[in-house]
């Protein structure tokens, strides 16, 4: 599996410390419609044991450290977001489980559409029927 790593642009400005920023289209595949992110999690939770149908997303870590684990359902791979000018585009049809290394670590999401439970795969066995259709 050949996770797709953006390097998100970072302005830095001495003793000023560093900003960091994308834009729809411009610099990921796809139009934002939704922002959200996952905080105030203790060292070692695992979340996600999903996949999406449809959705695209970009992954960004801007504080701490989460381990991401992937599944094409042939091919297995992980990426560590541990600095805040990395990025991970998933597409969809990926099983992706969360491991945050670092306690209080926040891992935003900048998606392609709007939430629908109905877009969500929360039983692996199912999703490997999805994906063999
Ligand atoms: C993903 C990973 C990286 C909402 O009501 N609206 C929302 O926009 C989202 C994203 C979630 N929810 C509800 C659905 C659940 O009742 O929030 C609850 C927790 O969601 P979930 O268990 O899916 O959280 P994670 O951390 O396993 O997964 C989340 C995203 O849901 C998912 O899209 O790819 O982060």
């Amino acid at each position: 599996m050949n996770p797709t790593l953006l390097q998100i642009k970072t302005v830095s400005t001495p003793n000023l410390g560093s900003l960091s920023f994308f834009e729809a289209d411009h610099d990921i595949p796809f139009p934002i419609k939704r922002i959200y992110y996952i905080h105030g999690v203790a060292k070692n939770i695992q979340r996600g044991a999903h996949a999406h149908k449809q959705l695209k997303q970009l992954l960004f870590c801007p504080y701490g450290s989460v381990k991401i684990f992937m599944d094409d359902g042939h091919d297995k791979g992980d990426v560590v977001l541990d600095d805040p000018s990395k990025g991970l585009i998933i597409t969809p049809c990926i099983w992706r489980d969360m491991l945050w290394l670092v306690e209080n670590s926040v891992l935003c999401v900048a998606a392609s559409d709007y939430y629908d439970e109905g877009d969500y795969i929360r039983d692996y066995n199912e999703f490997i029927t999805w994906i063999n259709r």
